[in-house]
Protein backbone atom coordinates (compact mmCIF):
# COMPACT_ATOMS: atom_id res chain seq x y z
CA UNK A 1 0.00 0.00 0.00
CA UNK A 2 1.29 3.43 -1.30
CA UNK A 3 2.36 5.75 1.75
CA UNK A 4 -0.36 8.47 3.05
CA UNK A 5 1.34 12.00 3.32
CA UNK A 6 -1.04 14.41 4.81
CA UNK A 7 -0.22 18.54 4.66
CA UNK A 8 -2.34 21.04 7.20
CA UNK A 9 -1.30 23.93 8.53
CA UNK A 10 -2.03 22.57 12.15
CA UNK A 11 -1.04 19.39 13.15
CA UNK A 12 -2.50 17.28 15.58
CA UNK A 13 0.38 16.34 17.65
CA UNK A 14 0.32 11.85 19.33
CA UNK A 15 0.01 14.01 22.97
CA UNK A 16 -3.03 15.57 22.12
CA UNK A 17 -5.84 13.24 23.37
CA UNK A 18 -8.51 12.51 21.36
CA UNK A 19 -11.25 14.09 23.52
CA UNK A 20 -9.41 17.12 22.87
CA UNK A 21 -8.49 17.33 19.78
CA UNK A 22 -10.66 18.07 17.13
CA UNK A 23 -12.65 15.23 15.10
CA UNK A 24 -10.98 16.01 11.70
CA UNK A 25 -7.23 15.40 13.66
CA UNK A 26 -8.49 12.86 15.09
CA UNK A 27 -9.85 10.76 12.16
CA UNK A 28 -6.46 12.37 9.41
CA UNK A 29 -4.48 10.79 12.26
CA UNK A 30 -5.79 7.80 12.12
CA UNK A 31 -6.09 7.30 8.22
CA UNK A 32 -2.54 8.07 8.39
CA UNK A 33 -2.47 4.78 11.32
CA UNK A 34 -3.60 2.79 8.96
CA UNK A 35 -2.38 3.22 6.14
CA UNK A 36 1.46 4.38 7.53
CA UNK A 37 2.43 7.91 6.94
CA UNK A 38 3.40 11.33 7.19
CA UNK A 39 2.16 14.37 8.37
CA UNK A 40 3.78 17.47 7.49
CA UNK A 41 2.50 21.51 8.74
CA UNK A 42 3.36 24.57 10.64
CA UNK A 43 5.62 23.97 13.80
CA UNK A 44 3.79 26.96 15.46
CA UNK A 45 6.94 28.57 15.77
CA UNK A 46 8.56 31.50 13.70
CA UNK A 47 12.42 32.48 13.01
CA UNK A 48 13.92 35.02 10.88
CA UNK A 49 15.02 33.23 8.29
CA UNK A 50 14.17 29.60 8.56
CA UNK A 51 16.06 26.78 7.40
CA UNK A 52 14.20 24.41 4.71
CA UNK A 53 14.35 21.34 6.81
CA UNK A 54 11.62 20.57 9.69
CA UNK A 55 11.71 19.21 12.69
CA UNK A 56 10.76 15.11 12.70
CA UNK A 57 9.80 12.82 14.52
CA UNK A 58 7.86 9.25 14.50
CA UNK A 59 5.00 8.24 17.16
CA UNK A 60 3.84 4.80 16.30
CA UNK A 61 3.46 4.43 12.45
CA UNK A 62 3.25 8.14 12.08
CA UNK A 63 6.27 10.48 11.25
CA UNK A 64 5.33 14.24 12.03
CA UNK A 65 7.35 17.10 10.18
CA UNK A 66 7.12 20.44 11.56
CA UNK A 67 8.43 23.22 9.34
CA UNK A 68 9.49 27.06 11.00
CA UNK A 69 8.46 30.01 9.24
CA UNK A 70 9.74 33.41 9.08
CA UNK A 71 7.25 35.62 11.28
CA UNK A 72 7.10 38.67 7.86
CA UNK A 73 5.75 35.70 5.44
CA UNK A 74 3.63 34.01 8.32
CA UNK A 75 1.71 36.81 9.19
CA UNK A 76 1.26 37.68 5.59
CA UNK A 77 0.20 34.05 4.91
CA UNK A 78 -2.15 33.34 7.86
CA UNK A 79 -3.64 36.58 9.16
CA UNK A 80 -3.10 38.16 5.50
CA UNK A 81 -3.98 35.96 2.44
CA UNK A 82 -5.26 32.93 3.96
CA UNK A 83 -7.62 34.93 6.59
CA UNK A 84 -8.10 38.38 5.31
CA UNK A 85 -8.36 37.14 1.66
CA UNK A 86 -9.37 34.11 1.27
CA UNK A 87 -11.80 33.10 4.43
CA UNK A 88 -14.10 36.33 3.59
CA UNK A 89 -14.35 36.11 -0.26
CA UNK A 90 -15.66 32.15 0.64
CA UNK A 91 -18.10 33.29 2.91
CA UNK A 92 -19.31 35.67 1.09
CA UNK A 93 -18.12 38.28 3.04
CA UNK A 94 -16.86 40.90 0.18
CA UNK A 95 -16.86 43.88 2.75
CA UNK A 96 -14.64 41.95 5.08
CA UNK A 97 -11.82 41.44 1.84
CA UNK A 98 -8.81 42.59 1.67
CA UNK A 99 -6.32 42.22 -0.77
CA UNK A 100 -2.88 43.44 -0.65
CA UNK A 101 -0.47 42.15 -3.10
CA UNK A 102 2.50 41.42 -0.52
CA UNK A 103 0.33 38.93 1.38
CA UNK A 104 -0.41 37.57 -1.56
CA UNK A 105 3.60 36.92 -2.30
CA UNK A 106 3.83 36.24 1.63
CA UNK A 107 1.52 33.61 1.10
CA UNK A 108 3.11 31.94 -2.28
CA UNK A 109 6.35 32.39 -0.65
CA UNK A 110 5.11 30.32 2.59
CA UNK A 111 3.84 27.53 -0.27
CA UNK A 112 7.56 27.72 -1.47
CA UNK A 113 8.80 26.97 1.25
CA UNK A 114 6.85 24.11 2.41
CA UNK A 115 7.24 22.31 -1.11
CA UNK A 116 11.10 23.03 -0.63
CA UNK A 117 10.83 21.04 2.34
CA UNK A 118 8.44 18.47 1.51
CA UNK A 119 9.79 17.60 -1.62
CA UNK A 120 13.10 16.19 -0.32
CA UNK A 121 10.92 13.59 1.74
CA UNK A 122 8.37 12.28 -0.54
CA UNK A 123 8.73 9.14 -2.46
CA UNK A 124 7.36 8.98 -5.95
CA UNK A 125 5.00 6.86 -5.23
CA UNK A 126 3.27 8.82 -2.49
CA UNK A 127 0.09 9.92 -2.05
CA UNK A 128 -0.37 13.47 -1.11
CA UNK A 129 -3.06 14.72 0.61
CA UNK A 130 -3.33 18.30 0.91
CA UNK A 131 -6.11 20.11 3.49
CA UNK A 132 -7.43 23.56 3.44
CA UNK A 133 -7.15 27.41 1.86
CA UNK A 134 -3.77 27.75 3.61
CA UNK A 135 -2.12 25.77 0.93
CA UNK A 136 -3.62 26.29 -2.51
CA UNK A 137 -0.44 27.01 -4.68
CA UNK A 138 1.18 23.25 -2.64
CA UNK A 139 0.75 21.37 -5.71
CA UNK A 140 2.31 23.20 -8.69
CA UNK A 141 5.15 24.07 -6.42
CA UNK A 142 5.92 20.45 -5.73
CA UNK A 143 4.81 20.06 -9.18
CA UNK A 144 7.65 22.82 -10.37
CA UNK A 145 10.20 20.65 -8.15
CA UNK A 146 9.65 17.50 -10.28
CA UNK A 147 7.33 15.64 -8.33
CA UNK A 148 4.89 13.55 -10.19
CA UNK A 149 3.04 11.31 -7.92
CA UNK A 150 -0.67 11.76 -6.90
CA UNK A 151 -1.87 15.38 -5.32
CA UNK A 152 -5.28 15.48 -3.56
CA UNK A 153 -6.74 18.74 -2.19
CA UNK A 154 -9.46 19.39 0.03
CA UNK A 155 -10.79 22.34 0.68
CA UNK A 156 -12.75 22.72 4.01
CA UNK A 157 -15.11 26.25 3.31
CA UNK A 158 -17.71 26.88 0.44
CA UNK A 159 -16.34 27.54 -2.83
CA UNK A 160 -18.03 31.17 -4.00
CA UNK A 161 -20.04 31.52 -7.17
CA UNK A 162 -18.26 32.71 -10.08
CA UNK A 163 -19.41 36.47 -9.83
CA UNK A 164 -18.08 36.35 -6.01
CA UNK A 165 -14.77 34.70 -6.96
CA UNK A 166 -14.23 37.16 -9.29
CA UNK A 167 -13.93 40.13 -6.90
CA UNK A 168 -10.47 38.62 -6.14
CA UNK A 169 -7.33 39.99 -8.11
CA UNK A 170 -5.69 36.59 -7.89
CA UNK A 171 -8.55 34.46 -8.82
CA UNK A 172 -7.07 33.46 -12.14
CA UNK A 173 -3.68 32.24 -10.72
CA UNK A 174 -5.23 30.44 -7.63
CA UNK A 175 -7.48 28.32 -10.01
CA UNK A 176 -4.36 27.42 -12.04
CA UNK A 177 -3.05 26.05 -9.21
CA UNK A 178 -5.65 24.08 -8.53
CA UNK A 179 -5.20 22.42 -11.98
CA UNK A 180 -1.98 20.84 -10.78
CA UNK A 181 -3.78 18.90 -8.43
CA UNK A 182 -5.14 15.46 -9.37
CA UNK A 183 -8.64 15.49 -7.51
CA UNK A 184 -9.87 18.69 -5.76
CA UNK A 185 -12.47 17.85 -2.91
CA UNK A 186 -15.31 20.42 -2.18
CA UNK A 187 -17.94 19.89 0.69
CA UNK A 188 -21.17 20.24 -0.99
CA UNK A 189 -22.45 19.76 -5.25
CA UNK A 190 -23.28 23.72 -5.17
CA UNK A 191 -19.74 24.44 -4.42
CA UNK A 192 -18.89 21.95 -7.12
CA UNK A 193 -21.41 23.42 -9.78
CA UNK A 194 -19.73 27.19 -8.68
CA UNK A 195 -16.42 26.01 -9.47
CA UNK A 196 -16.67 24.47 -12.35
CA UNK A 197 -19.08 27.36 -14.11
CA UNK A 198 -15.89 29.67 -13.23
CA UNK A 199 -13.33 27.29 -14.89
CA UNK A 200 -15.82 26.67 -18.09
CA UNK A 201 -17.03 30.17 -18.53
CA UNK A 202 -14.27 32.48 -17.04
CA UNK A 203 -11.10 29.91 -17.68
CA UNK A 204 -12.27 28.42 -20.44
CA UNK A 205 -11.38 25.13 -19.65
CA UNK A 206 -13.29 21.76 -20.59
CA UNK A 207 -15.54 19.70 -18.51
CA UNK A 208 -16.59 15.88 -18.88
CA UNK A 209 -18.63 13.58 -16.92
CA UNK A 210 -17.79 13.14 -13.57
CA UNK A 211 -16.06 16.25 -12.58
CA UNK A 212 -13.43 15.74 -14.82
CA UNK A 213 -11.68 18.75 -15.95
CA UNK A 214 -9.28 20.52 -18.33
CA UNK A 215 -7.67 23.41 -18.05
CA UNK A 216 -4.70 24.31 -20.57
CA UNK A 217 -2.40 20.83 -20.57
CA UNK A 218 -3.56 19.60 -17.32
CA UNK A 219 -6.17 17.28 -16.57
CA UNK A 220 -7.47 16.69 -13.00
CA UNK A 221 -10.72 15.76 -10.78
CA UNK A 222 -13.28 18.24 -9.03
CA UNK A 223 -15.88 16.25 -6.78
CA UNK A 224 -17.78 16.42 -3.62
CA UNK A 225 -16.93 14.92 -0.16
CA UNK A 226 -19.65 16.01 2.47
CA UNK A 227 -17.74 15.86 5.42
CA UNK A 228 -18.78 14.03 8.47
CA UNK A 229 -18.03 12.93 12.50
CA UNK A 230 -16.92 10.39 14.21
CA UNK A 231 -20.65 9.71 15.30
CA UNK A 232 -20.47 6.90 17.53
CA UNK A 233 -17.58 8.52 19.61
CA UNK A 234 -20.64 11.05 20.43
CA UNK A 235 -23.43 8.64 21.31
CA UNK A 236 -20.75 6.42 23.41
CA UNK A 237 -19.66 10.37 25.53
CA UNK A 238 -23.32 11.66 25.55
CA UNK A 239 -24.63 7.93 26.69
CA UNK A 240 -21.82 7.94 29.08
CA UNK A 241 -22.79 11.34 30.22
CA UNK A 242 -26.13 10.54 31.49
CA UNK A 243 -26.36 10.83 35.36
CA UNK A 244 -22.49 12.09 35.73
CA UNK A 245 -21.82 14.43 37.66
CA UNK A 246 -21.70 16.97 34.84
CA UNK A 247 -25.28 16.35 33.76
CA UNK A 248 -26.48 16.35 37.30
CA UNK A 249 -24.60 20.10 37.65
CA UNK A 250 -26.50 21.18 34.39
CA UNK A 251 -29.53 20.10 35.48
CA UNK A 252 -29.74 21.66 39.03
CA UNK A 253 -28.18 25.35 37.19
CA UNK A 254 -31.23 24.81 34.54
CA UNK A 255 -33.89 23.78 37.51
CA UNK A 256 -36.40 22.24 34.83
CA UNK A 257 -35.74 25.18 32.19
CA UNK A 258 -35.57 24.03 28.48
CA UNK A 259 -32.21 25.21 27.12
CA UNK A 260 -30.94 26.19 23.75
CA UNK A 261 -27.13 25.45 22.85
CA UNK A 262 -24.93 27.06 20.44
CA UNK A 263 -21.55 25.89 19.73
CA UNK A 264 -19.37 27.60 17.09
CA UNK A 265 -15.81 29.44 17.00
CA UNK A 266 -16.16 32.91 17.36
CA UNK A 267 -15.87 34.26 13.52
CA UNK A 268 -18.02 36.36 11.78
CA UNK A 269 -19.30 33.63 9.44
CA UNK A 270 -21.22 31.54 12.43
CA UNK A 271 -23.54 34.40 12.37
CA UNK A 272 -23.14 34.93 16.16
CA UNK A 273 -25.03 38.44 16.52
CA UNK A 274 -28.04 37.42 14.59
CA UNK A 275 -28.56 34.15 16.63
CA UNK A 276 -28.49 36.14 19.57
CA UNK A 277 -31.02 38.95 18.54
CA UNK A 278 -33.50 36.30 17.59
CA UNK A 279 -32.97 34.84 20.82
CA UNK A 280 -34.01 38.31 22.40
CA UNK A 281 -36.73 38.53 19.51
CA UNK A 282 -37.98 35.08 21.01
CA UNK A 283 -38.00 36.31 24.29
CA UNK A 284 -40.07 39.42 22.92
CA UNK A 285 -42.30 38.35 20.94
CA UNK A 286 -43.39 35.11 23.03
CA UNK A 287 -43.26 36.21 26.73
CA UNK A 288 -44.40 32.70 27.26
CA UNK A 289 -40.85 31.48 27.07
CA UNK A 290 -39.37 34.04 29.90
CA UNK A 291 -38.05 32.43 32.57
CA UNK A 292 -38.86 29.15 30.69
CA UNK A 293 -36.19 28.75 28.27
CA UNK A 294 -32.24 29.42 28.70
CA UNK A 295 -29.74 30.09 25.74
CA UNK A 296 -26.33 29.17 25.94
CA UNK A 297 -23.67 30.11 23.55
CA UNK A 298 -20.21 28.90 23.70
CA UNK A 299 -17.82 30.83 21.64
CA UNK A 300 -14.20 29.88 21.81
CA UNK A 301 -11.86 33.23 20.70
CA UNK A 302 -10.10 32.58 17.08
CA UNK A 303 -8.11 34.36 15.24
CA UNK A 304 -7.57 36.78 17.82
CA UNK A 305 -4.78 38.81 15.61
CA UNK A 306 -7.33 39.70 12.88
CA UNK A 307 -8.89 42.68 13.60
CA UNK A 308 -12.41 41.46 11.99
CA UNK A 309 -12.14 39.21 15.08
CA UNK A 310 -11.47 41.43 18.01
CA UNK A 311 -14.44 43.71 16.86
CA UNK A 312 -17.34 40.83 16.47
CA UNK A 313 -15.75 39.97 20.24
CA UNK A 314 -16.74 43.32 21.33
CA UNK A 315 -20.35 43.63 19.42
CA UNK A 316 -21.05 39.99 20.99
CA UNK A 317 -20.14 41.12 24.40
CA UNK A 318 -22.57 43.95 24.09
CA UNK A 319 -25.37 41.93 22.66
CA UNK A 320 -25.05 39.12 24.99
CA UNK A 321 -25.37 42.51 27.89
CA UNK A 322 -28.39 43.79 26.76
CA UNK A 323 -29.96 40.51 25.90
CA UNK A 324 -29.31 39.89 30.12
CA UNK A 325 -29.83 43.50 30.84
CA UNK A 326 -33.42 43.67 29.30
CA UNK A 327 -35.03 40.15 30.38
CA UNK A 328 -32.86 38.73 33.48
CA UNK A 329 -35.07 37.58 36.68
CA UNK A 330 -33.15 37.81 39.81
CA UNK A 331 -33.38 34.21 39.73
CA UNK A 332 -32.67 33.46 36.16
CA UNK A 333 -30.05 34.57 33.07
CA UNK A 334 -31.32 33.84 30.01
CA UNK A 335 -28.23 33.79 27.99
CA UNK A 336 -25.15 32.15 29.21
CA UNK A 337 -22.27 32.99 27.14
CA UNK A 338 -18.67 31.29 27.43
CA UNK A 339 -15.92 32.36 25.70
CA UNK A 340 -13.83 29.20 26.19
CA UNK A 341 -12.66 25.35 24.65
CA UNK A 342 -14.47 21.85 26.58
CA UNK A 343 -13.88 18.55 26.44
CA UNK A 344 -15.83 16.50 24.19
CA UNK A 345 -17.61 14.55 26.85
CA UNK A 346 -19.17 17.97 28.28
CA UNK A 347 -20.32 19.00 24.76
CA UNK A 348 -21.80 15.97 24.45
CA UNK A 349 -23.83 16.23 27.91
CA UNK A 350 -24.87 19.37 26.77
CA UNK A 351 -25.82 19.03 23.86
CA UNK A 352 -28.27 16.10 24.69
CA UNK A 353 -29.72 17.99 27.42
CA UNK A 354 -30.22 21.29 25.08
CA UNK A 355 -34.15 21.14 23.37
CA UNK A 356 -32.71 23.79 20.58
CA UNK A 357 -29.60 23.25 18.99
CA UNK A 358 -29.03 26.71 16.85
CA UNK A 359 -26.74 26.26 13.90
CA UNK A 360 -27.29 29.51 12.08
CA UNK A 361 -24.10 30.69 10.15
CA UNK A 362 -24.40 33.06 7.39
CA UNK A 363 -21.87 30.75 5.15
CA UNK A 364 -20.46 27.28 6.43
CA UNK A 365 -18.35 24.62 4.50
CA UNK A 366 -19.88 21.79 6.49
CA UNK A 367 -20.49 22.78 10.34
CA UNK A 368 -20.08 19.70 12.33
CA UNK A 369 -21.39 21.32 15.29
CA UNK A 370 -24.88 20.42 13.65
CA UNK A 371 -24.10 16.45 12.98
CA UNK A 372 -22.62 16.63 16.83
CA UNK A 373 -25.85 17.82 18.03
CA UNK A 374 -27.78 14.68 16.19
CA UNK A 375 -25.54 12.33 17.48
CA UNK A 376 -25.63 13.53 21.15
CA UNK A 377 -29.59 13.40 20.82
CA UNK A 378 -31.68 10.82 23.54
CA UNK A 379 -33.65 9.10 20.14
CA UNK A 380 -36.64 8.77 22.93
CA UNK A 381 -36.81 12.47 23.13
CA UNK A 382 -34.52 14.17 20.93
CA UNK A 383 -34.07 17.57 20.66
CA UNK A 384 -34.57 20.09 17.71
CA UNK A 385 -31.99 21.20 15.25
CA UNK A 386 -32.85 24.98 13.75
CA UNK A 387 -30.04 25.33 10.92
CA UNK A 388 -29.08 27.39 8.24
CA UNK A 389 -29.73 26.99 4.78
CA UNK A 390 -25.82 28.28 3.91
CA UNK A 391 -24.27 25.87 5.88
CA UNK A 392 -23.10 22.68 3.63
CA UNK A 393 -24.89 20.66 6.10
CA UNK A 394 -28.42 21.11 5.16
CA UNK A 395 -28.26 19.33 2.03
CA UNK A 396 -27.99 16.14 3.88
CA UNK A 397 -29.79 16.88 7.00
CA UNK A 398 -33.74 17.31 5.96
CA UNK A 399 -35.12 16.88 9.12
CA UNK A 400 -33.52 20.16 10.47
CA UNK A 401 -35.85 23.31 10.58
CA UNK A 402 -34.14 25.54 8.15
CA UNK A 403 -34.06 28.61 8.43
CA UNK A 404 -32.52 32.12 6.83
CA UNK A 405 -29.90 33.48 9.03
CA UNK A 406 -30.05 37.45 7.90
CA UNK A 407 -34.02 36.79 9.27
CA UNK A 408 -33.70 37.40 12.75
CA UNK A 409 -37.55 37.19 13.09
CA UNK A 410 -38.03 34.30 11.33
CA UNK A 411 -35.65 32.46 13.80
CA UNK A 412 -37.80 33.23 16.48
CA UNK A 413 -40.87 32.02 15.00
CA UNK A 414 -39.03 29.18 14.49
CA UNK A 415 -37.47 28.52 17.46
CA UNK A 416 -40.88 29.23 18.96
CA UNK A 417 -42.35 26.28 16.86
CA UNK A 418 -39.48 23.99 17.82
CA UNK A 419 -40.30 24.40 21.51
CA UNK A 420 -43.92 23.53 20.92
CA UNK A 421 -42.87 20.42 18.40
CA UNK A 422 -45.16 17.35 19.39
CA UNK A 423 -42.68 14.33 20.36
CA UNK A 424 -43.55 12.65 17.26
CA UNK A 425 -42.50 15.04 14.52
CA UNK A 426 -39.24 15.40 16.56
CA UNK A 427 -38.42 11.66 16.75
CA UNK A 428 -39.25 11.92 13.44
CA UNK A 429 -36.87 14.55 12.01
CA UNK A 430 -34.31 13.23 14.29
CA UNK A 431 -34.41 9.39 12.82
CA UNK A 432 -34.28 11.54 9.06
CA UNK A 433 -31.18 13.37 10.68
CA UNK A 434 -29.56 10.80 12.57
CA UNK A 435 -29.81 8.53 9.30
CA UNK A 436 -27.19 10.24 7.48
CA UNK A 437 -25.16 11.14 10.32
CA UNK A 438 -24.69 7.25 11.34
CA UNK A 439 -23.98 6.64 7.64
CA UNK A 440 -21.32 9.34 6.34
CA UNK A 441 -18.77 9.11 9.09
CA UNK A 442 -15.53 10.55 9.62
CA UNK A 443 -14.06 7.19 8.56
CA UNK A 444 -16.08 6.67 5.46
CA UNK A 445 -15.07 10.44 4.35
CA UNK A 446 -11.22 10.31 4.67
CA UNK A 447 -11.47 6.28 3.05
CA UNK A 448 -14.03 7.38 0.24
CA UNK A 449 -11.23 10.38 -0.60
CA UNK A 450 -8.02 8.21 -0.31
CA UNK A 451 -9.89 5.60 -2.86
CA UNK A 452 -10.94 8.74 -5.45
CA UNK A 453 -7.32 9.96 -5.37
CA UNK A 454 -5.79 7.07 -5.83
CA UNK A 455 -7.67 6.37 -8.90
CA UNK A 456 -8.99 9.89 -10.15
CA UNK A 457 -6.03 9.76 -12.56
CA UNK A 458 -7.33 6.44 -14.44
CA UNK A 459 -10.27 8.69 -15.31
CA UNK A 460 -9.03 11.79 -17.12
CA UNK A 461 -10.13 11.03 -20.83
CA UNK A 462 -10.73 14.05 -22.83
CA UNK A 463 -13.61 16.18 -23.42
CA UNK A 464 -14.78 14.12 -26.86
CA UNK A 465 -17.69 11.67 -24.82
CA UNK A 466 -19.21 14.91 -23.57
P1 LIG B 1 -14.98 25.24 11.65
O1 LIG B 1 -15.28 26.58 11.04
O2 LIG B 1 -14.06 25.24 12.80
O3 LIG B 1 -14.47 24.19 10.56
P2 LIG B 1 -17.18 23.34 12.51
O4 LIG B 1 -17.44 22.43 11.36
O5 LIG B 1 -18.42 23.74 13.23
O6 LIG B 1 -16.47 24.69 12.09
O7 LIG B 1 -16.22 22.61 13.50
C1 LIG B 1 -15.91 23.14 14.76
C2 LIG B 1 -15.44 22.03 15.69
O8 LIG B 1 -14.89 22.64 16.86
C3 LIG B 1 -16.57 21.13 16.13
O9 LIG B 1 -16.10 19.80 16.13
C4 LIG B 1 -16.87 21.59 17.56
O10 LIG B 1 -17.31 20.58 18.43
C5 LIG B 1 -15.52 22.10 18.01
N1 LIG B 1 -15.73 23.17 19.01
C6 LIG B 1 -16.35 24.35 18.84
N2 LIG B 1 -16.39 25.03 20.00
C7 LIG B 1 -15.78 24.28 20.92
C8 LIG B 1 -15.49 24.43 22.30
N3 LIG B 1 -15.83 25.50 22.98
N4 LIG B 1 -14.83 23.43 22.90
C9 LIG B 1 -14.46 22.33 22.22
N5 LIG B 1 -14.71 22.13 20.93
C10 LIG B 1 -15.35 23.09 20.28
C11 LIG B 1 -14.16 24.23 9.16
C12 LIG B 1 -15.29 24.74 8.25
C13 LIG B 1 -16.57 23.94 8.48
C14 LIG B 1 -16.29 22.45 8.27
C15 LIG B 1 -15.06 22.01 9.06
C16 LIG B 1 -14.64 20.58 8.70
O11 LIG B 1 -15.52 26.13 8.48
O12 LIG B 1 -17.60 24.37 7.60
O13 LIG B 1 -17.42 21.71 8.69
O14 LIG B 1 -13.94 22.85 8.81
O15 LIG B 1 -14.47 20.43 7.33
Amino acid sequence: MARLVIVSNRVASPRERAAKAGGLAVALREALGTHGGLWFGWSGETQVNPPDTPKVFRSGRVTYALLTLDPDDQRAHYAGYANGSLWPLCHYRLGALSFRRAEWEGYRRVNEHFARALFPMLRPDDIVWVHDYHFIPLAAELRKLGFGGRIGYFHHIPWPTPEVFLSLPSHAALVNDLSHYDLVGLQTEQDVRALLTYISSEARGWIAPGGVVGLRERRFRIAAFPIGIDADAFVTDAQASVGSEEEQRLAASLGGRQLAVGVDRLDYSKGLPSKLAAFGELLNRYPEHRSKVTMMQIAPVSRGEVAEYRALRRELEELAGAINGEYAEFDWVPLRYLNRPFQRATLAAIYRNARLGLVTPLRDGMNLVAKEYVAAQNPDDPGVLILSRFAGAADELSGAVLVNPYDVEGMAEAAHAALSMPIEERRERWQANWEKVRTNTIHRWCETFIHELVNAVDQFDGPSDL
